[in-house]
C-alpha cells in the first residue's frame, strides 16, 4: 500500500552547510538490504555533494535495524567523527516485531546522541510495505538516505560552531 502524498523529501545541498573535511560512519542495517543499500547510496552521494571527502564516509555493516545503536556506539569509540548515520529498514509483518524494534531503537539512538555528545542520526524507515520502503529509498518519495545525511551535516555544524564560539568567547 503506498502512500498518496507526493515527493516527501525536497532537500537539496545548496540548503546544507559545507562539509568539507567532516567525517562521517554510517552504520547499515543488512536487514532489507535492497532498501538499506539504496538509502546509503543516497546518503554517500549527498554527503559527497556537500563537500564531504569520499575516504572520510566510513561504512559499517550490523545485522538488522536492533543493532544499529550497537553499531553506532562501537564507531563512535574508534574515531573521531562529526556524526553518526544509522540506515535501516523495519517493514510491518504480521507479527508486533516492528512496534517493539522500531521502539528499541528510537530511543537507543535518542541516548546516544545526548551520551556520547555527538550527533547520531535516525534513519530508520517504518514503512507498511516492502512498496513504502522503495518508495521512500530513491523511489517517488525520494531518499530518506538523504535527508539523514542532510541533518547530519547540519548537527555536525551546529556542534562545530557551538565549540569554536566557546573557544573564541569562553562562555
Ligand atoms: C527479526 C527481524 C524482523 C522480523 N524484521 C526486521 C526488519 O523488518 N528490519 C530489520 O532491520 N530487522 C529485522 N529483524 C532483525 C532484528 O533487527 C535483529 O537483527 C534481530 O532480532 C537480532 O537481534
Amino acid at each position: 500500500m503506498a502512500s498518496s502524498i507526493e515527493n516527501l523529501s525536497s532537500v537539496v545541498s545548496q540548503d546544507v552547510p559545507d562539509a568539507k573535511g567532516m567525517k562521517f560512519g554510517i552504520v547499515r542495517a543488512e536487514w532489507n538490504t535492497k532498501i538499506t543499500t539504496a538509502l546509503t547510496e543516497g546518503c554517500k552521494q549527498f554527503l559527497i555533494e556537500c563537500g564531504a571527502d569520499e575516504k572520510d564516509i566510513e561504512v559499517a555493516d550490523v545485522p538488522g535495524s536492533f543493532e544499529l545503536p550497537m553499531g553506532a556506539k562501537i564507531m563512535l569509540g574508534k574515531e573521531s567523527f562529526d556524526a553518526i548515520i544509522c540506515l535501516g529498514c523495519i517493514i510491518k509483518g504480521e507479527t508486533k516485531h516492528d512496534e517493539y524494534i522500531g521502539h528499541a531503537v528510537a530511543t537507543a539512538i535518542a541516548q546516544l546522541n545526548i551520551v556520547a555528545s555527538k550527533p547520531v542520526i535516525f534513519g530508520v524507515l517504518t514503512p507498511n510495505s516492502m512498496e513504502q520502503a522503495e518508495d521512500r529509498s530513491g523511489g517517488k518519495h525520494g531518499n530518506k538516505g538523504v535527508e539523514a545525511a542532510a541533518t547530519a551535516v547540519k548537527m555536525a555544524h551546529l556542534k562545530k560552531n557551538m565549540q569554536q564560539k566557546k573557544k573564541t568567547i569562553g562562555f
